[in-house]
């Protein structure tokens, strides 16, 4: 099935927060962001700006009513600094005006005195301070201690990752409404309704029956906005609040990506421990995130990391330690993979760093010790329909690795300033919210009595096609024809307590809770159907292709009529669906559990060309073996894959966050940020589709897919460095990404 977004897209007739037409009257507001990472302010003075012509008012956290709070997981993040400014680009007032041009001036106008404190960027210093934003989390299975002393081989080494910019092609942005009473309504984009809703509330002192935020979709959110959505929606509520207006409020590209938080930065101490049977035997790692001022979702986004680990590797001894570090930095964020990315590569580059030493090749390393079936994770899950081999085994035979190998290794041989590097990339994710409270959705759907039916999901459709998905399950569990369904707006007053659409879960989640509205509307429908048809038993009535069919054989009553007489006899045509995923749990003060309904697999085969002279370089090809479950959409599965891996590689490879000591954003637009384009997306890009085996608690047995494919792209750093070793096998080449072409001239050439 197409997407049903799809014409409206390339036709640009699909909304967006921008699109909707201007309310009488709105105003529109801008934020004044500190100029300094970290200070104490001693004067600020807007009395020059507030004589702008056009401007309407300025505000400052004395205009707050309620909690000055942003912040979700730890309520530690103002709305509006107060005397302390913790990072560059953390707001300070609020301007608004009766156009941007008029509020753009007064921010000119502004003066701050703001005496200078400490800046920390780097996470490490911050550990060695002291500064963290919350407890440090330690995960452990046998005995590392123990082991390392048993083990033929041990290495240990650093690693770290980099910050990744969202860059969803919408930027932030709400657009708040008065409402009769004490009401606002909140048009936000925002992947987390329900944080918009709390957190506006609680600004306002108010009950979160005051503010019903609506979404009809997203330009992107890539975790950008599950929860830094909602100081877009303060600022807009705060105005509207005090002025009784509209109010707009959508920053520029430069200011979002200023003022936004990103991908957790991450560096990590590992040690690896080999038997003599080339075995890992034990993995350590203590790994220091770079959280940012704020904790925003760094205390989630660690325990990934934790999850995530020992990626697709059967280890007996681990012990893995996070440290969620404070620096003067924006609040990092949610960002596709929530810290899974950054544990796995920081493992990857541990396998690395152990196969070179030892003279083999990386791949056969890994392949040797990949788990399997009855696997425990070191959080005390255990392996269940592990897919690591087959997938490994499927893509090295479907793509004929050895004879890759083989091409790449003459390709070598016979060019001197070029060289090509090939590595694989195997991945484990473990699909569910790590937060067991938070794997819980709601469905509202209604059948009009003429027989056409809307849905109401908390799903956000965020360019994923989720609402595709939706509407498949509704059709397939009504027996109706799609046409005859529509999806409506994501709104908390339809759907309440929303979790954030995230975790690659909101297909499961949302579909599951159509699934159960649907449920209960088939049977009140094939109650009415068995009196109509005089037959015995509801169970033996169906509906399919809007026909009813009793004992398995079409009568004549159609959908339409069968709607319009339950009508008739007063039957209640709307349903609400809950769903809550089963067999999960997890406890914290033990840290073991269950917290994954299932886990995606996925093999990928990775080789570039560096061209030796100037650093450059080419992805040739990503070839994948993918675990699709039983997909559901195929078209939207594989789009969703293929986006994953470009961006992945994005992240490993040329986008480079750049922060300078003073704590200011120096990759701040699209001139200095380089995000992969048509010219450095890989020349070939195959994925292919593991023979289904659908898994029972996925949608229809339709696997998730938002996030695994990204860390496919961790492979293109590993064969980058690959393809540099093959120049110059003594390159200097930290495992520290992205691998910008800077970074692979400058381990060329560098002398040991
Ligand atoms: N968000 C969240 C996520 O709040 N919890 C999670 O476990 C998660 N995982 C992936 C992406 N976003
Ligand atoms: Mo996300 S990183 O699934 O918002």
């Amino acid at each position: 099935m197409v997407n049903i977004d799809a014409a409206g897209h390339v036709t640009g007739r699909s909304l967006y927060l921008d699109d909707l037409p201007l309310l009488e009257g709105t105003l529109f507001a801008k934020i004044y962001d500190s100029p300094v990472a970290h200070g104490t302010v001693r004067r600020l003075d807007w009395s020059a700006a507030a004589r702008v012509p056009g401007v309407v008012r300025i505000f400052s956290c004395k205009d707050i009513p309620g909690h000055n709070n942003i912040g979700g997981i730890i309520p530690d993040e103002p709305l509006l600094a107060e005397d302390t400014v913790i990072f560059a680009g953390q707001p300070l007032l609020l301007v608004v005006a009766e156009n941007e041009d008029a509020a753009e001036a007064a921010l000119k106008l502004i003066v701050t005195e703001i005496d200078p404190l400490p800046v920390i960027t780097n996470p490490r210093e911050a550990y060695a301070q002291g500064l963290l934003l919350c407890g440090s989390r330690h995960f452990e299975k046998g005995s590392v201690a123990s082991a390392f002393a048993t083990c033929a081989h041990v290495f240990e080494g650093r690693a770290e990752t980099g910050g990744q910019e969202h860059l969803y092609l919408e930027t932030h942005g709400a657009y708040a409404q008065p409402l009769e009473g004490d009401r606002i309504r909140v048009w936000s984009s925002t992947q987390g309704l329900r944080h918009v809703q709390e957190t506006v509330a609680h600004l306002l002192g108010r009950g979160m029956h005051s503010v019903e935020v609506d979404v009809t979709r997203l330009g992107g959110g890539f975790g950008g906005k599950e929860d830094q959505a909602a100081m877009w929606a303060a600022m807009a509520a705060l105005a509207v609040y005090h002025l009784h207006r509209p109010v707009k409020c959508v920053p520029h590209r430069m200011e979002d990506m200023r003022m936004s938080g990103k991908r957790n930065p991450y560096h990590c101490d590992y040690r690896i421990g080999l038997d003599a049977d080339d075995r890992i035997v034990a993995f350590e790692a203590t790994y220091y995130q770079n959280g940012g001022a704020a904790a925003d979702l760094s205390p989630a986004i660690q325990e990934r990391t934790l999850f995530h680990g020992t990626n697709t590797y059967g280890i007996e001894h681990v012990s893995l330690t996070t440290h969620s570090c404070r620096t003067n930095l924006p609040p990092n964020t949610a960002f596709r993979g929530f810290g899974g990315p950054q544990g796995m590569f920081m493992i990857e580059a541990a396998i690395d760093h152990a196969a070179r030493a030892l003279g083999m090749p990386v791949c056969d390393l890994q392949r040797r010790n990949l788990m399997t079936d009855g696997y425990e994770f070191s959080y005390g899950q255990v392996v269940q329909r592990c897919r690591a081999e087959r997938c490994w085994e499927e893509a090295a035979e479907t793509f004929r690795l050895e004879t890759t190998r083989e091409r790449v290794a003459s390709f070598n041989e016979a060019n001197t300033w070029q060289k090509k590097g090939l590595a694989l990339m195997p991945i484990c994710f473990g699909i569910s919210f790590t937060n067991t409270m938070m794997n819980q959705a709601r469905a509202l759907i209604h059948i009009y009595w003429d027989g056409s039916v809307s849905v109401s999901t908390g799903a956000v459709e965020m360019g994923q096609g989720v609402n595709t998905k939706m509407l498949q399950a509704a059709a397939g569990a009504l027996g109706i024809a799609r046409n005859r369904i529509r999806l409506e707006s994501t709104n908390t007053t339809r759907v309440a307590n929303t979790s954030p659409s995230a975790a690659s879960a909101t297909a499961d989640l949302n579909g599951r809770a159509v699934e159960e509205a649907c449920r209960q509307l088939m049977a009140r429908l094939r109650g009415v159907a068995r009196i109509l048809l005089g037959e015995g038993d509801d169970s033996e009535i169906s509906i399919r292709e809007e026909r009813v069919y009793a004992n398995g054989i079409a009568t004549d009553l159609l959908w339409e009529a069968l709607v319009r007489d339950a009508f008739m006899k007063r039957v209640n045509l709307s349903a609400k669906g809950h769903y809550a995923t089963p067999e999960i749990h997890f406890d914290k003060t033990k840290e073991k559990g269950h917290p994954f309904a299932y886990h995606v697999y996925g093999t990928a085969i990775t080789e570039v060309t560096v061209d030796c002279l100037r650093g450059t370089y080419v992805v040739d090809g990503v070839q994948v073996v993918h675990d699709f479950g039983s997909s559901i959409n195929p078209l939207i599965d594989l789009g969703q894959c293929e986006g994953g891996i470009v961006q992945g590689i994005g992240w490993m490879t040329m986008e480079e966050v750049v922060y300078n000591e003073q704590g200011r954003l120096l990759s701040n637009a699209l001139s200095t940020y380089k995000i992969p384009d048509i010219y450095s997306v890989p020349r070939t890009l195959d994925v292919r589709f593991l023979a289904p085996e659908p898994d029972p608690l996925a949608i229809q047995g339709s696997k998730a897919v938002g996030e695994p494919p990204l860390m496919y792209g961790i492979g293109a750093y590993f064969a980058l460095r690959d393809a540099a070793l093959a120049f110059n096998p003594k390159a200097v080449l930290p495992y520290s990404a992205p691998m910008t072409p800077e970074k692979v001239l400058m381990g060329l050439y560098q002398k040991q």
